[in-house]
């Protein structure tokens, strides 16, 4: 199992694999092109939020969350912690409700060092920095691969996370008695609640369709079967048993785990691609797309769109070989690429302009996809300084008014 573990970091995020190509990607959309929206984010950026107008990007290897503020990556971070950066940890997972923020990273005593514990706070975004946190979750850290991360903020403000197996082969991942608590589940981080759904290998990919208010998933695979799913609540997606769609017989034989229901992906790859963020798009200028998913992938550098069934719970395709819901090795997939050249994509996310946003770890660069037409982004390069400025203000302001509560503080209790 380790090697095969060690196989697919192999594919995602080991450095040789996230090197620069340097090129700018290619999307075949009559009417829509791709830009550069931030680019120079360094340290391998895994996922992104959007706060207001503004984006928080986090970076795998150091711990730093980025402002991104009209595609001018701002020089200061505006958070700094330390995080064990071996394989798949590090600064992995954000969703923001509001200002209300929440990070899930492997903590360390210092960026690059032994995992502590794989961790979820929950901050405050006050427009310069990320404050009060607040510890909601503390799992232990068992191995550098498969601690999943993607997290989403429902519409009614539920905020999920999807975590892997940790190397863990227990009740959760259909396999012994064992039970090993926060593995291969999605669950709620802002709040206890009994496990939204269970036997998931690892995932990169959380988000929910606007239109029903459903959960989606990407699934990495073993080394065959990715997945993606829609998400029901209780529900099991088979692993350490099954992935991609099961026989009869296996799901005759699945272990189980509680009343969580087996059901088949609603797409997979046979061989596996490695997808990542996934995303709907609901939005005036994207509208031709109101009935699309957008998927990213790592190891081919792949923008997939997928077409919605009408009930939105399930996937449609025109071509014959892929009407089975399975990309198979043989299978051409012209029909479901609509971009290339992305690298390893490691998130994608509607922004409040309703365009779309594409986190790329290999290139560390934020793409974006609007109608031809739209001004497109002016890159500004006195920007650097203003938001020192800005910072510099910013902080000065902040240490004035910490030293005012303070004083206040001291006076009152005398
Ligand atoms: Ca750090
Ligand atoms: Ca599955
Ligand atoms: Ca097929």
């Amino acid at each position: 199992m380790l090697r095969l573990a060690i196989a697919f970091l192999a594919i995602t995020f080991l450095p040789a694999f996230g090197e620069s190509t340097g090129q700018m990607p290619e999307i075949r959309g009559d009417g829509f092109v791709v830009e550069k929206f931030a680019d120079g984010i360094p340290n391998s950026p895994t996922t992104m939020a959007f706060v207001g107008d503004d984006i928080l990007v986090l970076q795998k290897s150091d711990g730093q969350v980025r402002l991104v503020r009209d595609g001018v990556v701002q020089p200061i971070p505006v958070l700094d912690v330390n995080v064990a950066n071996e394989g798949e940890q590090g600064m992995l997972g954000i969703a923001a409700v509001g200002t209300t923020v929440y990070l899930y990273y492997s903590e360390s005593d210092r960026d690059g060092g032994d995992p502590v514990a794989k961790r979820a706070y929950r901050y405050e975004w006050n427009g310069l920095g990320l404050v009060n946190p607040v510890l909601v979750r503390d799992l232990d850290e068992t191995q550098f691969y498969h601690n999943g991360g993607a997290m989403v903020a429902s519409p009614d403000g539920a905020v999920y996370i999807a975590l892997g197996d940790a190397g863990r082969y227990g009740a959760l991942q259909n396999h012994s008695d064992e039970l090993y608590e926060d593995t291969s589940v999605i669950m709620r981080v802002d709040r206890g609640e009994p496990y939204y759904s269970i036997g998931i290998r690892n995932s990169f990919g959380l988000a929910v369709d606007p239109a029903t208010g459903r959960l989606w998933d990407t699934e990495n695979g073993d080394d065959d079967f990715d997945e993606i799913n829609l998400v029901e609540r209780n529900s099991n997606s088979g692993w350490y048993a099954i992935m991609g769609p099961a026989t009869e017989q296996e799901i005759a034989g699945l272990r189980g785990y509680k009343d969580y229901q087996y059901s088949d992906p609603e797409f997979s790859w046979e061989q596996v691609v490695s997808p990542t963020g996934l995303a709907f798009v609901q939005s005036e200028p994207l509208k031709k797309f109101n009935d699309s998913l957008f998927v990213g992938d790592c190891n081919y550098g792949n923008l997939y769109k997928f077409t919605l069934n009408e009930s939105r719970d399930g996937l449609a395709f025109a071509s014959a070989q892929l009407s089975d819901n399975v990309a198979n090795t043989e299978d051409a997939q012209d029909e479901i690429i609509f971009g290339t050249g992305f690298g390893c994509v490691t998130d994608i996310e509607m922004g409040p302009d309703g365009l779309l946003y594409i986190v790329s770890l290999s290139e560390g660069t934020i793409f974006r996809i609007l109608p031809e037409g739209i001004v497109q982004q002016q890159q500004a390069p006195d920007s650097s300084w203003k938001a020192y400025l800005y910072y510099g203000l910013g902080a000065i302001a902040a240490a004035g008014i910490a030293i005012a509560a303070y004083a206040l503080r001291k006076r009152r209790h005398m």
